[in-house]
């Protein structure tokens, strides 16, 4: 074999072993088509905000709006603590969002470290829609929502308060598996068109430091979405998702031939390469594709993921590495 033809074939097999180690096959996906039925699926089980998004889709709304919509629900849910009016506040004692969108046209929006105002992924559209940009932190994105006619509140409930101030007694900040700080809503909408969008909104890991934003308002972290490929959304401990880009990670590995299933757990063992020993973080992933197959994985047990589809919310535990 001559030398350059030697270097370039070894090369390509290189590439092709780092590129896919473990579940590679070149399947191409095949797009729904004709009929289709719309499908939503998000992290946990937030029954309510699916069927909301679901609503939204069969009355003919887009994939994006659906996407925004339904995740409103959990935003004006002051129960839940990691989303909108009611999450956790920081250490300092002030409620601060995270959101993005992302549509099928690869267009986004995200806002960054929001205070006072509960619906983030709704601002996250109007950013991509009404500006020029696609991020806004902090005051400038609260600036804006006020001046699109979005009504700022205090987001801090009493019960946040007081769990606050009962964690300031010891002050001990320790994300914690499962509970406390996992509830992160990220949202994947496909609509009759078979056009993907996505949302994600969350208050963050709670007790977080003041100006720490995490990865579900960062695109290709938290959540991304190629109306080619598929789509991917993310919860947990932020810092893990970020430094694998893990949403756009999942996204490649299903253009490269993955299923949904199988680049959820790629993405996981990604994070789990880096780690010496079995972490004390949560994360989770859900992913879908332009034929409408669903993917989870996470760290740990515990995770879940629902889908709702011809009137009906399933709730699925998440395969896990733990
Ligand atoms: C973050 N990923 O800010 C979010 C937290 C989360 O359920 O998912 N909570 O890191």
């Amino acid at each position: 074999m001559k030398r350059r033809t030697f270097i370039e074939k070894s090369t390509a097999t290189t590439l092709g072993a780092l590129i896919a180690p473990r579940f590679f096959n070149s399947k191409k996906i095949s797009p729904l088509k004709g009929n289709i039925q719309p499908l939503v699926v998000c992290t946990w089980s937030f029954d309510k905000a699916s069927a909301a998004a679901l609503k939204a889709l069969n009355d003919g709304k887009t994939s994006l709006e659906a996407a925004v919509e339904g995740v409103a629900i959990e935003e004006n849910n002051p129960y839940n603590t990691t989303v909108g009016l009611g999450g956790a506040p920081d250490r300092e004692g002030t409620v601060s969002l995270d959101a993005c969108v992302m549509n099928h046209l690869g267009n986004c929006g995200a806002v960054l470290a929001v205070e006072n105002i509960k619906n983030v992924a709704a601002l996250a559209q109007a950013v991509m829609e009404k500006t020029p940009h696609v991020i806004l932190t902090g005051n400038g994105a609260k600036n804006f929502a006020l001046e699109q006619g979005f009504v700022a509140g205090n987001l801090l409930t009493e019960e946040s308060k007081l769990n606050w101030e009962k964690w300031l007694k010891t002050a001990n900040y320790q994300p914690v598996i499962n509970i406390e700080n996992h509830d992160t809503i990220g949202m994947l909408c496909l609509d009759a068109q078979g056009n993907l969008s996505g949302s994600c909104t969350t208050s963050g890991l709670a007790y977080k430091m003041k100006g720490r934003v995490g990865d579900s308002p960062i695109i290709g972290s938290g959540l991304f979405v190629d109306n080619q490929v598929g789509a991917a959304t993310a919860t947990g401990l932020g810092e893990a998702v970020i430094k694998t880009v893990g949403s756009f990670l999942i996204v490649e590995l299903m253009r490269n031939g993955y299923s949904p299933q199988n680049a959820c757990e790629e993405a996981i063992q990604r994070i789990l390469s880096t780690q010496e020993k079995k972490p004390d973080f949560q994360v989770g992933f859900i992913a879908i594709n332009i034929a409408g197959e669903i993917g989870a994985y996470s760290i740990h047990q515990g995770f879940s993921y629902t889908y709702y589809q011809e009137g009906k919310a399933i709730n699925v535990p998440s395969a896990s590495v733990y």
